[in-house]
Parts: C-alpha cells; structure tokens; sequence
C-alpha cells in the first residue's frame, strides 16, 4: 500500500467567539488556519459530542479558513446538555446564523458520524450554501439505525461492552433501551442521571474503533462529556431525529445532487455499518464514495484521515477563495 496521508500540525485558531442563537443558547466557535482561504466548517458527532483540536487538522491551514463550532448543549457551548431548544433544525439555523456572523457567503461543510447527518440536513435545507460536502461514517437516523446500536446487533460484536451498557437498565425495561434510558438521563434523580450517562456514553467511546482504545473510553466516561453527549443522543433519538419521515435525508437526494462531494466510509464501521452509507451511494451515485477496508467508524483511523485529507486536499485545488478569484481577476 502506498504511503498513507496524515493529519496537518496541531494549530491554534486566530480568532474565537460566542454567538447568542436563541435566548437559551450560545454557541462557541473558532476561526483557524488562512483567513483568505476557502471557508470550512466542521459538524461534529455525537450529537453532544462537541469539537476537538484534532478537527482543524484535515484541512491544509495554508489553503483554508477553518470554522469548527460547538452545537447547542456540549463542549464550550452553554447551556451545558440543555434539551430545551435542541433540534436538528435549530442547529442548521446556528450554521446559517455562523455564515452569516462570520460573512462567509459558501463554504465546504464536512462532517462524520452525526456530523454527516447534519451536513445532509443542512446541505439539503441549504444548497446554495455549499461548495462541497466531505462526509464520513454515514449516519440518518433511521429507526434500523438506532436499533441496530442501541438495542440488538452490535450487540452480537461487542457482548463484553454490552454487559455494561444494560446493567443501568431493569429487565423489565429492556425490551426498548431508549426510551429506558431517556427517562433516567432526563429524571430527577442526579446519581441515576450520572451512572446512565456513562454507561451509555462508554458503550460507543468502546465500539466506535477498529482497535480498542482506552484513551477515548475513559474520555467518554468524563462526567461532562457523558452528560452532553447521553443526553443529547438519547433526546434527538428518541424523536428521531426531528424528521418528518424516516428516510428523509437519503429521499430529499436530489437537492444536493450536484454539489461536488466525497463519502468515505469505514467497512467495519459498527457504531454506523456501511449498509447506509451504501443506500446513499446507490441514492447519489455522483458523489465520490470510498470504502476503507481496515478502518471502523473514528475519524482518527489512519485510511479513514488518508481519504479525508485526501478530499479536502482536492476540493483546496478546485474550489477558489473569494479573495483569491477577487485577486485573479
Ligand atoms: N452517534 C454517532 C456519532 O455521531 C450515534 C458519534 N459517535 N461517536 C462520536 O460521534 C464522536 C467520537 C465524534 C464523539
């Protein structure tokens, strides 16, 4: 195999910020890499999950201007894994409102897991908005979805994980872990709260790469991280998604069918298996579509960074900033 890309340097933003998006919420952003290079934004997983440093580093700093943002409830955005005003089309309100405080008239938008979920929503809302979408580890919400890794089937891969991920939950209540869980990670009772979140949180920090990584699950088990990041899932779960129907982001295609974009898509990917991102390939067949034979569903999985970096190296070549087309011509 020929020599693999990597990520770019750790860099620091040049510029962050709050911005106030209802009377609940604001949202914190940061502005990194060239500022008169072609804007990027980053959608995040989870939801919940909040950004990372690491998300700045799959674009070429010299040639992009980097937007990576917190959604409503995590990371440095406040509330801290507020529900109220928490909904797929709030947050693709907060990315319209970001261009706009940021005067950013089209941007590439890249996303993985959830991030490609609210990528597709937004691009489909917004189409005149995107220059191009770089997506990973295919996600839409589908009730198959979350049943798939919430109540059987990675089940069968990780049995040893999934033994911690029930023990919160009374025999009684198996028959249907989401809404068990929802009433635990949004109950009173603050120890219930806590010890559910983790659990839940843990399951996917332990699931979510081809090779085990105790880093990332005693990352997830942080008291903060869990709360935000079971919350949130759980609450965008159990009304799935916000979509009028279930099959929404893959049937509305046709809106985003001629934005240039990459899919890249781990083959062992449990937390989100291939069998979505396949029946978007098969919805979009003019979207470059990728399959890492060795990787699972982390961004950070070496062929998983090759492909993506690979994507934003090319769309740097042929997409121009507008100041660098203001400056040609
Ligand atoms: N949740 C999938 C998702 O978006 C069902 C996701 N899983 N783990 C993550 O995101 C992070 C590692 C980005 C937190």
């Amino acid at each position: 195999m020929s020599e693999r890309l990597s990520l770019y340097p750790p860099i620091e933003p040049f510029s962050t910020g709050s911005l106030k998006v209802s009377d609940l919420h604001q949202i914190y952003y940061e502005v990194s890499g060239n500022p008169n290079g072609v804007p990027a934004v980053v959608c995040h997983g989870g939801p919940g999950g909040g950004s990372t440093p690491s998300m700045r580093r799959y674009f070429d700093p010299t040639k992009y201007k980097i937007i990576v943002f917190d959604q409503r409830g995590c990371g440095k955005s406040t509330p801290h894994a507020e529900l109220r005003e928490n909904t797929t089309w709030d947050l693709v309100g907060d990315i319209e409102k970001l261009r706009e405080h940021l005067n950013i008239d089209r941007w590439l938008v890249f996303g993985g897991s959830w991030g490609s979920t609210l990528s597709l929503a937004y691009a489909e809302a917004h189409p005149e908005r995107v220059l191009a979408l770089v997506l990973r580890g295919i996600f839409t919400i589908r009730r198959e979805e979350i049943d798939w890794f919430y109540q059987e089937g990675a089940s069968w891969i990780f049995p040893d994980a999934w033994e911690d991920y029930v023990k919160p939950i009374p025999e009684a209540e198996r028959g249907d872990f989401v809404s068990a869980y929802y009433k635990r990670l949004t109950g009173d009772d603050k120890a219930a709260q806590l010890a559910a979140a983790k659990a839940w949180s843990v399951w996917e920090g332990t699931t979510v790469s081809l090779l085990p990584s105790p880093e990332r699950v005693e990352s997830f088990g942080g008291d903060a991280f869990a709360i935000a990041f079971a919350r949130i899932e759980c609450h965008y779960f159990i009304n799935r998604g916000f979509f009028e129907r279930d099959d929404q982001l893959i049937a509305n295609v046709g809106k985003i069918r001629d934005i240039p974009a990459v899919i890249v898509q781990g083959r062992y990917d449990v937390c989100t298996p291939m069998k979505t991102a396949w029946e978007l390939h098969k919805a979009w067949p003019e979207a470059e579509f990728v399959v890492v034979q060795d990787a699972g569903h982390a961004a950070s999985e070496p062929g998983i960074i090759h492909h993506l970096v690979e994507a934003t190296n090319k769309f740097a070549a042929s997409l121009q900033s507008p100041a660098t087309s203001a400056a040609a011509r």
